[in-house]
């Protein structure tokens, strides 16, 4: 399938506002691997697709776990969650998408995951930070993506987990797995630059 052909399909999918994000996360996701070392085409190609499927309803998400291959535990967890595996799973059979590294970089854009790529990174972070992104913390991710990708991705999932607090809901154990490992390789990395 052409770009532009891949580009119509994810629109016809997407409310207006939703792809105007979709358009900032490509950028941003290629900007930032530019300048953190990651493949700026492929991050742009997972940013084009990593929300394909947030608007489907949700039961025809439910179904996609339920038939594919995908862990049923996903069920328990918070819808808002499902539109990441379940996009990677649909964009690798309805798109032929076969390029892992892509695919891993849509799964875990919402949850992130211990031992994440510089890939897998900047789309996360690029979700957070894409130009049309506007909540409080986001000047302060900015500002730490400036140096470093790690300690603006913390930052990232603690304005998640804020809000999540806030509104009583359930915090995804990845999601926490995810930071708590971001943290031990800053801090790593802190440790070997003081030696
Ligand atoms: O799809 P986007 O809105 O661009 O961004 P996203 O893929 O990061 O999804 C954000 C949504 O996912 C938001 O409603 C909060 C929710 N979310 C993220 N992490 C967790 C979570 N929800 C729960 N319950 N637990 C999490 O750990
Ligand atoms: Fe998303
Ligand atoms: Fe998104």
């Amino acid at each position: 399938m052409k770009r532009e052909e891949l580009m119509e399909a994810v629109r016809r999918e997407l409310p207006a506002k939703r792809w105007q994000h979709t358009l900032g996360v490509m950028q941003s996701a290629r900007e930032l691997a530019r300048k953190f070392g990651a493949d700026p085409d492929k991050a742009e190609l997972a940013g084009l697709l990593h929300d394909y499927c947030k608007y489907w309803p949700t039961e025809r998400q439910r179904l996609v776990i339920l038939e594919s291959d995908l862990p049923n535990e996903l069920l328990q967890y918070d819808k808002p969650l499902w539109h990441a595996p379940v996009g990677a799973y649909v964009v690798s059979k309805e798109f032929g998408i076969d390029d892992e590294e892509v695919l891993d970089a849509i799964r875990y854009h919402t949850s992130g995951r211990v031992g994440m790529t510089m890939l897998e990174k900047v789309v996360c972070l690029a979700d957070y930070m894409e130009p049309g992104r506007d909540y409080p913390e986001v000047a302060a991710i900015r500002k730490l993506a400036e140096t470093s990708v790690e300690k603006a991705l913390v930052a990232g999932y603690d304005s998640t987990m804020r809000y999540l607090l806030t509104k009583g809901e359930k915090i995804y154990p990845l999601t926490l797995l995810s930071r708590n490992a971001l943290i031990d390789e800053i801090r790593e990395r802190d440790r070997r630059n003081n030696r």
